[in-house]
């Protein structure tokens, strides 16, 4: 299979085109199309704090539905669905951009959002086994000995990573570099935690280079492992970036 993998993308639709054009897609039908069938696959937290949080709702949905396209979910993706459950969640941490426009659009269009993102949502796996099991697609990471299970723990830890409960005087949270400790033979192409390079160590690699932090927005291309990026457009935080 050959696939292009795209990090974290939280809402930056502008990026996303210019990632998808820079790799050969044409957006003539109004989606990326490839001329030599290559797919997309989207690892996760699609939306929240960039711009077009709905847009990239519309055009995951289109692509997972009728393009063959692969998504698992993230944990702002969790959180949006869980939203959209009625459940109590607190509107912050980004989650306050994607209700924000889904409040200045029709209630109708709103129920159409709502109905595309949790069809995703619920028809997705945790994350993804692909060609033979040689490739992984996963939010925040995985374990070896994970690996065909899809219990809670293992839902928590592609959600979050390895997180060890206690935070960062800033309230981040402190999670546990797995990736350094990784012995599986699967290569695992994951995001969640900003790094201003591609991260590849082991048989993984980290290509969520902060896109909404005014990083870049990188894709893995598969089975080439060649890495492409675009800058973002956002300002840059320097704080948000690990190493
Ligand atoms: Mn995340």
């Amino acid at each position: 299979m050959k696939i292009d993998v795209i990090g974290d993308i939280h809402g930056c639709f502008t990026e996303f085109k210019e990632l998808t054009e820079k790799m050969g897609y044409s957006w003539g039908t109004g989606l990326p199309i490839h001329k030599e069938e290559r797919i997309l696959g989207f690892i996760g937290d699609i939306t929240d704090r960039g711009p077009h949080s709905l847009k990239m709702v519309e055009l995951v949905w289109q692509l997972w539905k009728h393009n063959g396209a692969y998504y698992v979910p993230g944990n702002h993706c969790n959180k949006l669905y869980r939203y959209f459950l009625g459940r109590n969640v607190q509107i912050k941490h980004g989650l306050e951009t994607t209700v924000a426009e889904l409040q200045a659009i029709s209630h109708k269009e709103q129920k159409n959002v709502k109905k595309m993102f949790m069809e995703l949502y619920e028809k997705s796996s945790l994350y993804e086994i692909l060609d033979g099991q040689q490739l992984i697609l996963t939010h925040a990471g995985i374990k070896a000995e994970f690996i065909g299970r899809y219990d809670k723990k293992v839902e928590t830890f592609v959600l979050y990573g390895d997180i060890t409960g206690k935070t960062y005087p800033d309230g981040r949270p402190i999670r546990r570099d797995w990736a350094e400790h990784y012995n599986g033979e699967s290569f695992i192409i994951y995001g969640h935690t900003p790094v201003t390079h591609p991260r590849k160590i082991r048989n993984t690699i980290n290509i969520d280079t902060g896109c909404v932090f005014g990083g870049q927005l990188t894709a893995l291309r598969y089975p080439e492992m060649e890495t492409v990026s675009v800058p973002s457009k956002m300002p840059f935080i320097q704080e948000k970036f690990g190493h």
